[in-house]
């Protein structure tokens, strides 16, 4: 252990502890941009600059190891001023129009600023502003970037794929698209994992919170709303909503309150998911020889960018079963439109998403099988949810809970699931062992497939046939898993693959807390809702039993094939 006084408190740490984390300790809350634990400790915004009794300059505090005896000053005038005059630095190289920012309320340096008390910056300012593609589902404003490095890292070491990079020298130093390429032209995941550790409002997604109130507003449309499994373990934390008020039934609730004519739920279109993948899975392992294995999901969007880009001859080991975004989409516009008995074109449909990515999977060509435009017209982040709500002066917290609409809004607890790193394979194995045995395993079954370790594994029996499973979160770590399964180190029969850590409720388009992952919390809360839901078994969802008795006859029917899979390599 190492003794220091830090601030005349004596404190006792292990040997390695950082002088900001051994002030943590003690209550002294030293504030910081850019800092992020094991991703980004590079010191860039220099504001958790220390004076450290001996010494004469300052040193930063998020990559300063602590020495036994040393004698630390956070807030001494020197380390003050200059912590002050770092922020006024950022300040003056920053579009500070806090009022229309995305971020602002959530800012760091905003806050850092406001706790400062600076009240004006000195230096002449000065920004540089970016041209970038406004209809791409991520948008970059350069003039609010401070540098930080925090999305080069976070590209770079957890999701493996790097498209940031510092770009330019000296005082033109930026951050920007590597190898000068343009977004569109790179092969970002839009996993939206950037925008979750962007401390400011550099990065955001597309807000397509117009062309939702629009049609809501649009008497002829009938707007339709999916709601994922994920959202409804965080959409209370952009509003600052208690957990236990934060209630699927008055998400539901609040949505309807926005006007929109049915809300229904993606747990729906989940397990409908279950009874297609899981059914081709077993197909695929029937005819083992005629397919390349392993299979992988296909729910997560941009997992599914990452293979075509990254490892395209591996494409075909996608399943073919759409997300259930798509699945729902196309069962909007074609039997449900029938059960409404009006023209599909009328429906407006629309998903909110945990993530960024389902933007961009709604328009990829191709996903229009129901023959009236796009099968989902639009996919609205957890963060946008939350913006429409407060903009449209609807308050969740005064509102009673109410049911989804019927039929698609029923789902069982293993379609909320998908939600989590590992729920997909695990809502997919109860089911499988339905299929093979005749009879529901203990739902509780398949718990080892469960947890946030970036790479699990699983061997399983079920009625003689043995699998083996992987399940991996981050794309980092996915890259580290494709090249043991290509070089033959590693082989499976199925592999679900979700690009953000923790699975989609650590989605890059979830409310952000900066410096806190809440993926583990939200997790959580998804296997309680599981837990507690009368139906646990996919097969067993009566709205998903009648959609096949009254329009799509079986799994991998005619039909299913037609409306709800897709060719990924067309
Ligand atoms: Fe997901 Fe999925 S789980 S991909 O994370 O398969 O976004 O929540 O909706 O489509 O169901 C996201 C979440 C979501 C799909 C489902
Ligand atoms: Fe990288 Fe994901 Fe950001 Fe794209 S969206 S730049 S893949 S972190």
């Amino acid at each position: 252990m190492v003794n220091l006084t830090i601030n005349n408190k004596k404190v006792q740490v292990p040997e390695g502890t950082t002088i900001l984390a051994a002030a943590a300790q003690v209550g002294i809350k030293i504030p910081t941009l850019c800092y992020l634990k094991e991703i980004n400790e590079i010191a860039s915004c220099r504001i958790c600059v220390v004076e450290i009794e001996g010494k004469e300059t300052l040193v930063a505090s998020c990559n300063t190891v602590v020495e036994e005896g040393m004698v630390v000053y956070t807030n001494s005038y020197k380390a003050q001023h200059a912590r002050r005059m770092n922020v006024q630095f950022i300040l003056s190289e920053h579009d500070a129009h806090c009022t229309s920012c995305v971020k602002s309320g959530n800012c760091s340096l905003q806050t850092v600023a406001n706790e400062l008390n600076i009240g004006e910056v000195p230096f002449e300012e000065h920004y540089e502003v970016n041209e970038w593609p406004q209809d791409f589902p991520l948008i970059r404003n350069a003039s609010k970037c401070i540098k930080c490095m925090r999305c080069v890292q976070i590209c770079e070491k957890v999701q493996g794929l790097g498209i940031w990079d510092m770009i330019n020298t000296g005082k033109r130093t930026s951050v920007g698209v590597s190898g000068r390429k343009k977004i569109t032209e790179s092969d970002c995941a839009v996993c939206g994992q950037c925008i979750t550790h962007c401390p400011v409002g550099a990065l955001y997604e597309r807000d397509d919170i117009d062309p939702f109130m629009n049609a809501v507003h649009d008497p002829e449309k009938i707007v339709v709303v999916q709601i994922a499994p994920a959202v409804r373990a965080a959409w209370g934390e952009g509003l600052d909503l208690p957990r236990e008020m934060a209630t699927e039934k008055r998400l539901a609730a609040a949505v309807r309150a926005l006007g929109v004519d049915y809300v229904f739920d993606t747990n729906f279109s989940a397990d409908l998911t279950i009874m297609e993948e899981g059914n081709e899975f077993l197909e695929r392992m029937t005819h083992a020889d005629q397919y390349s294995w392993p299979m992988f999901t296909s729910c997560c969007p941009g997992w599914v960018r990452f293979v075509k880009s990254q490892y395209p001859d591996m494409t075909k080991n996608l399943s073919t079963a759409k997300s259930p975004q798509q699945m729902f989409g196309a069962v909007a516009k074609s039997y449900y439109a029938q059960i409404l008995d009006v023209d599909p074109s009328r429906i407006f449909s629309v998903s909110i998403m945990p993530c960024v990515a389902k933007k961009h999977e709604c328009e990829i060509p191709g996903m229009d099988d129901a023959g009236a435009g796009p099968d989902v017209d639009l996919s609205l982040t957890t963060r946008e949810l939350d913006r429409v709500l407060k903009a449209e002066l609807v308050s969740p917290a005064f509102l009673e809970e109410e049911e989804f609409d019927q039929p698609l809004g029923i789902g069982s607890g293993a379609g909320v699931i998908f939600g989590a790193t590992g729920g997909v394979m695990e809502a997919a194995l109860r089911t499988a062992y339905y299929v093979l045995n005749g009879k529901n395993p203990d739902p509780e079954m398949f718990k080892m497939v469960r947890g946030m370790d970036g790479i699990r594994e699983a061997e399983l029996e079920i009625a003689g046939i043995k699998i083996k499973a992987a399940i991996v979160n981050g794309l980092g770590n996915t890259r580290k898993l494709m090249e043991k399964i290509r070089s033959g180190e590693a082989e499976y029969h199925f592999v679900e693959v979700m690009a953000c850590p923790g699975g989609c409720v650590g989605g890059g388009g979830q409310p952000i807390t900066d410096g806190v992952e809440l993926a583990d919390v939200r997790r959580r809360n998804l296997y309680h809702l599981d837990k507690k839901n009368p139906l646990r078994f996919s097969h067993e969802n009566p709205s998903v039993i009648k959609a096949y008795e009254d329009f799509f006859e079986k799994p991998l029917s005619h039909k299913s094939h037609e409306l709800l899979h897709t060719d990924h390599e067309a």
